[in-house]
């Protein structure tokens, strides 16, 4: 391996390449502690064409490259295997890969690399009277390449749809080294495949993305934001239903349950939102939009809706921060007391309500089976687009018992085993739970003719047993 440090060093720059094991562990733990894995260094190159040749350099040495951003991830997708199959892993990070080009007015649109994190990206757009359409609570660390990697939602996908929706173009480093991509945003074209969108969401695995060209949207104030209780997720969905009638431009519809919002207060010292305790809360942010023209025609509005009578409802920033805040600290909240098993699903927005009255019974049974303490159970997420992020608390964070039953109930809802995160190394197992075992195939196949030797983070997103079945098939 020492050669190999030795050749990133020329290539990147000898301050650009960790290999102290100490600091190297800082970059192979990921932001949930649960997974963690051991490489030999940590390269951080500067432009495009170092990524190429370091990529090159790990292939000629056999060693894997494991793409990093803000390592935010909460699927285990950022950092090494915990196993080694013998090859080296080398981390490549993208945090030199800051630069952010002047927002083109005409085109509303921003060339960003990959290492921008999504607070500059925000603030670069709003100095330039726009805004970035992915917004979410780990904004001031995780990265354009990261949420790419990803397909990220957060808090405003109900309306701008997640990270693939506002990818113009993108610059990427295949395995052999080679670059692809534009940076143009032509939105009309048609040749051939769309390899940005193609690389939206494979999380490391097909190229290292260096740099994005994305859309931005006019900028759209929040107008109002709304805390009601409600009797649980079914009866939120009802409401939800009634408020989007009325209002139809929603800029965020979140859920939280009673568990979730009681621990959050508690870690974070606020007041109950509500004068009276709910089953669960629904939070929405109503956009200003040109069709309003003021906050009392929203209220007058909301007021054929039939909200509770104790619903909050927020006019001013401070107000309407403070009410995010409920929402926004839960996962912090929850990393104070313990480390999680996360379960990011989609489930259709019609049977949330018999995934939830399912889902106690479902946890209890599977920490049960597995010898384990009463499990505590956290749900939260957007509502708007039916993503629900499972917490639980309790089971040893190495069995993932519970992990499979959650994710196995989602997909018998009609459900997808991950919905924003990613399937990292953390659910590769059950990819086939959600998706026809001819679409993992044809992933697969895009994977081989990319990257035949397996270079880019191996053990992320597939299936281990079709990556052991196309192995052995190789070997015959
Ligand atoms: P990393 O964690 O570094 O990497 C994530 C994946 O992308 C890995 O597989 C990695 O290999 C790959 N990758 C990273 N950069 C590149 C690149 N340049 N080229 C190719 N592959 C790359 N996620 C949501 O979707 N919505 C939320 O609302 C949300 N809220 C969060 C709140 C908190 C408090 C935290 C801690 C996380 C949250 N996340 C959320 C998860 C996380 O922030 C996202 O998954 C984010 O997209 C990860 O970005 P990152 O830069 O940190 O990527
Ligand atoms: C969120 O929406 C994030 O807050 C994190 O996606 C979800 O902590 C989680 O489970
Ligand atoms: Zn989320």
């Amino acid at each position: 391996m020492g050669n190999l440090v030795a050749d990133l060093r020329a290539i990147a720059g000898p301050a650009h390449v960790l290999a102290d094991p100490d600091v190297v562990a800082g970059y192979a733990t990921d932001w949930t502690r649960r997974y963690t894995g051991s490489a030999s260094c940590v390269v951080s190159p500067g432009t495009t064409a170092q990524i190429a040749e370091a990529i090159q350099a790990c292939a000629g040495y056999g060693a894997r490259v494991i793409p990093q951003g803000g390592n935010t991830g909460l699927v285990g997708g950022s950092i090494p295997p915990a196993q080694s199959d013998g090859a080296d892993c080398v981390i490549l990070s993208t945090k030199r890969l800051t630069a952010l080009c002047p927002v083109d007015p005409r085109s509303r649109q921003v060339t960003a690399g990959a290492g921008v994190t999504i607070a500059r990206l925000a603030d670069h757009a709003a100095a330039a009277g726009l805004r970035y359409g992915v917004d979410l609570a780990s904004r001031d660390s995780a990265t354009v390449g990261g949420t790419i990697a990803t397909n990220a939602g957060g808090i405003h996908t109900i309306r701008y749809g997640p990270t693939r929706s506002q990818v113009a173009g993108l610059i990427a480093v295949l395995a052999d080294g080679s670059v692809v991509g534009s940076l143009s945003g032509l939105t009309a074209g048609s040749t051939g495949f769309d390899l940005a969108q193609l690389l939206v969401g494979s999380e490391g695995t097909l190229a290292v993305i260096t740099e994005a060209r994305l859309a931005l949207r006019p900028p759209e104030p929040a107008a109002a934001v709304l805390i009601a209780g409600t009797t649980g997720i079914a009866a939120a969905t009802e409401l939800l239903a009634h408020i989007r009638e009325v209002i139809p431009d929603l800029l965020a519809a979140e859920y939280i349950d009673a568990a979730g919002l009681a621990l959050v207060r508690d870690v974070a010292g606020l007041a109950p939102p509500t004068a009276d305790p709910h089953e669960g809360y629904l939070l929405v942010e109503i956009a200003a939009t040109a069709g309003v023209p003021d906050p009392d025609a929203y209220l007058q509005r909301l007021d054929t809706v039939g909200l509770p009578a104790d619903t909050v409802v927020a006019l001013d920033a401070n107000a309407m921060a403070a009410l995010w805040s409920y929402r926004e600290r839960i996962t912090e909240a929850i990393a104070t007391i313990g480390m999680p098993h996360k379960i990011d699903v989609a489930v259709p927005i019609p049977a949330l309500g018999a995934f939830c009255a399912d889902l106690e019974g479902v946890v209890r049974d599977a920490v049960h089976g597995h010898g384990n303490s009463e499990p505590r159970l956290i749900v939260f997420g957007h509502l708007g687009v039916g993503n629900l992020h499972v917490n639980v608390l309790g089971p040893d964070p190495a069995d993932t018992g519970v992990d499979e039953a959650v994710a196995r109930l989602a997909a018998s809802h009609g459900g997808s085993v991950a919905a924003e995160h990613g399937i990292g190394r953390a659910k590769t197992g059950w990819l086939a739970f959600s998706s026809l075992a001819a679409d993992v195939d044809a992933m697969r196949s895009i994977k081989t003719a990319l990257d035949p030797a397996g270079l880019l983070n191996p053990g992320v997103l597939f299936p281990p047993e079709i990556q052991q079945q196309r192995a052995t098939t190789r070997t015959v």
